[in-house]
């Protein structure tokens, strides 16, 4: 039998830039394959309004996928899980089929999310087989209870059953990709995206992507990574984001991708995620010899006590060390901090500041204080000193600030810091540096949004910094 299944991707978030919605292709890469008929709904691009998509497919089960709960942005704050509700009932007022959640927002919220929305199922992590094995039970009218990842209601509480954590198992397809949709994303970033492996074995005290996605690095082979590269080229991109949670989770998976991506000759700019340790002048210059061009470094932190605080597992001199390499190499840097989380002290920022200086050319992405989620070990801390009782829902965000520190306090340093290095990046960018952006993408500069502080700063010495006002609050 065959199925209609609409897919729903209810981001409208465009900062720091529109994000093609790559956890839809996965799904209905697998729902196609197992014969279903497949729509998506996009709401950046909506080409066809959503009722009138629904009247007219009439599908046997709706999927909304939640990326973002919110902006995790303390100074400016945005939360973006309330909609679902309301998407619920304009979805009910067309059709009567049964609505599924899923996402890594989804997945962070499983129990709070299903009951605040209405919907009828949900499933937590990887969705593929899932949701193929609950588009079939629905079909043959058997009882769906017993999926892997399915969170449902049940006498009035919502069960959730443990997941089967698998890597992305695909090449796609053109026919996974809707066209529209694609060349929404191409024409306003030149950026599509793709995943090489899923999971993370870190333990980073405040991180959420081991639980989203398991412990495990669940890895694709090199050849399927290499076709999906040469997809993303086809289809007009002009940049590639790599997903993964860290790609160089291994020397061998970096080494055996960039080798595969060479020798199917794509010739495309990427940006990923790397962990600054484990990484050497071989692995740096094979990557960038396959097309890497930025990399964000997941850094959180400059200063050794903090690093440890964060349960890190790596120190200042990796930093470093990752950092020369990357340079050596001519590939832009950005490092994200969090600034103020456990252990962060006036002292400890001022230090982070300091040693920025000995990371030549790099851009600084800062964020005031911890957002602390269910499951992670920050939230455990958060627990043991009081900052809140277990039955707080952290759906809307509670941010763990140091002791040491005020949000107000942190906010004044980092605009400090900026004042006096303007690859500190605190706040929104201001209106002139956005502009330029606009210009140069118009012209066909792509990259990351960092990456073009480097590139403007390089064309514009005297102007267009980041920082316009920082709200202290
Ligand atoms: C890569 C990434 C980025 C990159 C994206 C680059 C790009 N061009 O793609 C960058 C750095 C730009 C970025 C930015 C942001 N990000 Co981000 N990002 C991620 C990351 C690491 C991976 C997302 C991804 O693509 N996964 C791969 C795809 C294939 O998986 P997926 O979408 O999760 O889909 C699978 C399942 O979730 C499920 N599924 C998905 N949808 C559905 C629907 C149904 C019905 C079902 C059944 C299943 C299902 O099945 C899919 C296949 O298995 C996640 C963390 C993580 N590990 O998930 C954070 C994450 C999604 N980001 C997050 C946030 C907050 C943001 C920003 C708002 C941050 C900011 N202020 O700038 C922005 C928002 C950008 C935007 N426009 O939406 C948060 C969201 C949680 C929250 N608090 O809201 C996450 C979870 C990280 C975290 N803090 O925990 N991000
Ligand atoms: S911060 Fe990075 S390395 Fe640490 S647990 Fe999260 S994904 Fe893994």
């Amino acid at each position: 039998m065959s199925s209609r299944v609409l897919l729903i991707s209810p981001n409208r978030c465009s900062v720091p830039d529109p994000v093609f919605p790559l956890g839809l292709a996965h799904l209905g890469a697998a729902l196609r394959r197992a014969g279903h008929q497949v729509r998506w709904h996009d709401a950046l691009v909506e080409s066809e309004r959503l009722e009138t998509l629904l009247a007219e497919f009439q599908p046997n089960l709706v999927g909304i996928s939640l990326r973002n709960v919110d902006n995790v942005l303390l100074r400016t704050q945005e939360v973006y899980f309330e909609e679902l509700n309301s998407l619920c009932s304009r979805i009910r007022q067309v059709v009567r089929c049964p609505i599924v959640l899923g996402g890594s927002g989804f997945s962070i919220f499983p129990e709070p999310l299903l009951r605040w929305s209405g919907a009828e199922y949900g499933i937590f992590g990887a969705g593929e087989a899932p949701l193929v094995s609950l588009v079939e039970a629905l079909e043959s009218g058997a009882e769906p209870r017993g999926i892997p990842g399915l969170v449902y209601p049940s006498n009035g509480a919502v069960r959730r059953n443990p997941p089967r954590w698998l890597q992305p198992s695909l090449p796609l397809s053109e026919a996974d990709l809707p066209a529209e949709v694609v060349s929404y994303y191409v024409n306003s970033t030149g950026t599509l995206n793709l995943q090489t492996q899923r999971g993370c074995s870190f333990r980073c005290c405040y991180c959420t992507y081991p639980l989203i996605e398991g412990r495990a690095h669940l890895r694709r082979a090199p050849e399927e990574i290499a076709e999906d590269f040469a997809l993303a080229a086809r289809l007009g991109a002009r940049c590639l984001f790599v997903v993964d949670s860290v790609f160089n989770s291994s020397p061998r998976h970096v080494q055996e991708t960039c080798e595969a991506i060479l020798r199917r000759n794509v010739r495309l700019p990427w940006a990923c995620f790397l962990r600054p340790q484990a990484l050497n002048a071989d692995l740096m210059n094979l990557m960038v010899r396959a097309g890497l061009t930025y990399v964000e470094f997941g850094s959180d932190s400059l200063s050794d006590e903090v690093l440890a605080a964060y349960q890190k597992g790596l120190g200042f001199d990796d930093i470093r060390h990752a950092h020369q390499l990357a340079r050596a190499a001519g590939i832009d840097c950005c490092h994200f901090l969090i600034c103020g989380g456990p252990g962060e002290t006036a002292q400890t920022l001022r230090e982070s500041f300091d040693r920025s200086a000995q990371l030549e050319g790099a851009v600084f992405m800062t964020v005031v204080g911890m957002r602390v989620y269910p499951g992670t070990p920050l939230f455990e801390r958060a627990l043991a000193e009081g900052r809140f009782g277990p039955e707080t829902s952290l759906l809307e965000p509670v941010y763990y600030i140091s002791p040491a520190l005020t949000p107000g306090e942190i906010t004044r340093h980092l605009s400090d810091f900026a004042s006096r290095s303007p690859n500190w990046i605190v706040g929104d960018p201001s209106p002139a540096f956005a502009k330029m952006v606009r210009r140069l993408r118009e012209r066909g500069v792509v990259g990351p949004l960092w990456s073009y502080v480097s590139l403007i700063q390089r064309l514009w010495p005297q102007g267009f910094n980041w920082p316009a006002s920082h709200p202290v609050s």
